[in-house]
């Protein structure tokens, strides 16, 4: 028997291990681009389990969670309610590939929380809302072009692969190879909160714009909000040139409010989509809103649109507990907004005296850190900063078991689970990570 001639490596992790077989089976390790930490280096952390705002990775480190799988465990990580709901739904099958009561309780729970939907269809994601609901306002309007925003991200579809955020963006592929010539040019784009850009270019496609479809507060080049008045002139617009209005609500449906952004900012879309919120973390989506765009969709009307595991027994158990609760708890939006307000406050504060300008844009209880000293409007200001500081920034506050989502191009997002403790850790934390960052 031969002897090992060299110790093992000691330091390697058993997330680092993971990530070493991952590479070998999945394209760069993982399902999902962003987590790769392709965009701030170092390796992905493997998590294990998660309860209320603390992250468990396989080696048995905790992390403090500000990504809380982007946005749906707006009640922490495995709250009883939802988890009580999924229990008892389990046990009576996991999927019918039929009509079930909760689907309609769903679907009756949505159009409460969200006015402007009149009906509603559940999918299995985001991005097959998104792709369905840009299907039925080209079916209904008989029209073939969109117009989209630069670095707002609607999920994968192909139509949306153009200048878009998130990932795409983050890794340098914001018109991503695969996409035809032919869907690129039906895809219009105008930079975020720019009004007379869009009225430019519908002007441009006279009669030929479908739909508009945007996320009324950008989650997806950091955090963006809409300037004074924006939403609103969109509104027009869309109205006056009888193309449909879409807003992506999958990160800020019932995370900004009950009803989302629509709600803050009192707009009323033709279309909206949601996301995983409405699954409490199970792969949920669901595209809705006016009753005569709605009825176009099969078997109602002729624009097709179908899944087997639409509307499953467990997402829509887990969906139903957590928008309930969201439903009965309206309080609980007041303090979200005021404890994400203290880590936003903090963190830009901390960054000044340091003598970095930071900008730090929040929305209720989604934030974003941008390592520039230029107000953040729209994507060209998003893109001045700093990623590499950044990349830094991101590893040093992993160090201090603080998990921020790994690309300067992403939002933050706080649960209720958040306490006045924990933001006074994470200030802590965040003062050594800048300081760390920046060689002070
Ligand atoms: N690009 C997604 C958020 N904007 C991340 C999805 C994921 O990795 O889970």
């Amino acid at each position: 028997m031969s002897l090992p001639t060299s110790s093992p490596d000691l330091t390697l992790t058993t997330s680092d291990a993971l990530f070493t077989r991952a590479k070998d089976h999945s394209p760069g390790g993982v399902n999902s681009p962003v987590r790769a930490f392709r965009a701030v280096g170092g390796h992905p952390v493997f998590m294990q389990s998660a309860k209320g705002a603390w992250l468990t990775d396989v080696d048995g480190n905790q992390y403090l969670d500000f990504i809380n799988s982007w946005g749906p465990m707006i009640l922490g990580h495995a709250p009883q309610v939802v988890l009580d709901a999924v229990q008892g739904a389990i046990q009576n099958s996991l999927s019918f590939g039929a009509p079930t009561r909760r689907e309609v309780e769903m679907a009756e729970l949505i159009k409460k929380m969200v006015p402007s939907i009149e009906k509603v269809r559940l999918v299995n994601s985001g991005t097959e809302a998104t792709m369905s609901a840009i299907r039925v306002a080209r079916g209904f309007t008989g029209r073939d072009k969109i117009i989209k925003f630069e670095g707002c991200y609607h999920g994968h579809g192909d139509s949306f692969l153009i200048a878009a955020g998130s990932g795409a963006l983050t890794l340098g592929t914001p018109d991503s190879p695969g996409v035809t010539e032919g869907v690129a040019r039906d895809t219009i784009t105008v930079p975020y909160n720019d009004l007379e850009a869009t009225r430019e270019a519908i002007k441009a496609n006279k009669n030929q714009v479908a739909a508009l479809i945007l996320e009324p507060v950008v989650g997806n080049m950091g955090l963006v909000a809409p300037a004074e008045g924006y939403l609103q002139g969109l509104r027009e617009l869309c109205t006056e040139h009888g193309i449909v209005l879409i807003f992506d609500e999958v990160m800020t449906g019932f995370r900004l409010a009950r009803g989302g952004a629509q709600e803050l900012y009192n707009i009323t879309p033709d279309l909206t989509t949601l996301g995983k919120i409405i699954g409490g973390g199970m792969p949920v989506g669901a595209y809705g809103g006016r009753r005569d765009i709605m009825d176009c969709v099969a078997p109602a009307g002729k624009v097709y649109q179908a899944g087997t595991l639409s509307g499953n027994p467990i997402a829509t158990a887990a969906g139903i507990a957590q928008l309930t609760y969201l439903q009965e708890h309206p309080e609980l939006y007041t303090e979200l907004a005021r404890i994400t307000t203290r880590l936003a406050d903090g963190t830009r504060q901390i960054a000044a005296d340091m003598g970095l300008n930071y900008t730090v844009n929040q929305v209720g209880s989604m934030f974003s850190v941008f390592f520039t000293d230029k107000p953040v409007h729209d994507l060209e200001d998003a893109k001045t900063s700093d990623t590499e500081a950044f990349g830094r920034y991101f590893r040093a506050m992993l160090h201090r078991g603080i998990y921020l989502a790994p690309a300067q191009y992403e939002t933050l997002f706080v649960s209720t689970a958040m306490t006045d403790e924990l933001v006074d850790r994470y200030l802590d934390a965040c003062r050594e990570s800048m300081r760390e960052a920046h060689g002070l």
